[in-house]
């Protein structure tokens, strides 16, 4: 048995809910609102101490941190394999699953919550935001921090782009000599790069690759072709479809009371 707890925008839970359509595996889908904060209530901390999602349960077993929980599966259902068979092939694909962890993924949520999610925080002063919103968070009281509830300013904004630039170019350096970012399989380093190029083309940035980068709208084009695609982006499962996108332009700081 296998049941996520999942958000339907979230991006690394999109990440893990591709992994299972392609590997055609039958789960159970628990919905954690992560605009109630369900994430950081004591019962979800016990299954996930970093208060995030997503995680899987597995036949009793807790598996938490997308990218782990790919690997996991590929493990346990080896069928449909995500990895290339040859060792130094797999350690290739592997550094990529790293580096888009580290590099775009944390880069991605700078215009996300800019764009996207800050009039949740409308109605707070600054005191109740560092209370209710920086303070509760076990790995993410500093990024809330720094974002504040006008969220972040142009420094932060210029670089999460030119993180995301970077990684584009990786790409499609990558994908002049191979058909997917996993060699010859689509694989975990393409399940992990969809949500985030998604996201991107969702907030209205696809202009970045569209421009330059002809292999990568190319795969994003094959990707979106393939049957896990509809599967794990549905209706609704995406920012623009339910939530109003504000102009990236971050808000001005100064005129924000310092505490
Ligand atoms: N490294 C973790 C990161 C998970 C993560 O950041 N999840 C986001 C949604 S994509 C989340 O739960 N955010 C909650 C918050 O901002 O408090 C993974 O890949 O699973």
């Amino acid at each position: 048995m296998l049941k996520l707890y999942h958000a339907n925008h979230s991006t690394c839970s999109q990440k893990v809910r591709l992994c299972l359509a392609e590997k055609s595996l039958d789960w159970e889908g628990q919905l954690v609102n992560l605009a109630t904060n369900e994430h950081l209530t004591s019962e979800y901390l016990k299954l996930n101490p970093n208060g995030v999602v997503p995680t899987l349960i597995h036949d009793g077993e807790v598996i938490t941190d997308s990218g782990v929980i790919c690997e996991y599966l590929e493990e346990v259902f080896p069928e449909t394999p995500m990895l290339p068979t040859d060792p130094v092939e797999r350690a290739e694909v592997r550094a990529w699953v790293r580096y888009l962890d580290e590099v775009p993924t944390a880069a991605i949520r700078v215009p996300s919550f800019n764009m996207a999610f800050l009039p949740r925080y409308d109605n707070l002063d600054d005191l109740s935001f560092q209370k209710q919103q920086a303070d509760v968070r076990p790995i993410r009281k500093h990024f809330y921090e720094r974002m504040g509830r006008k969220g972040f300013d142009n420094v932060e904004v210029d670089a999460a782009l030119a993180q995301i630039r970077s990684t584009l170019e990786r790409m499609e350096k990558r994908l002049a000599n191979n058909t997917w970012l996993s060699g010859t399989i689509f694989g975990l380093a393409d399940i992990i790069a969809l949500p985030l190029i998604d996201r991107m083309d969702d907030l209205g940035f696809a202009q970045m690759w569209q421009d330059g980068q002809p292999k990568v709208t190319d795969w994003f084009k094959r990707a979106k072709a393939r049957g896990s695609f509809d599967t794990t982006f549905y209706p609704k499962s995406r920012l623009s479809e339910f939530l109003r996108l504000s102009p990236l332009q971050p808000q001005d700081k100064a005129q924000i009371p310092t505490r």
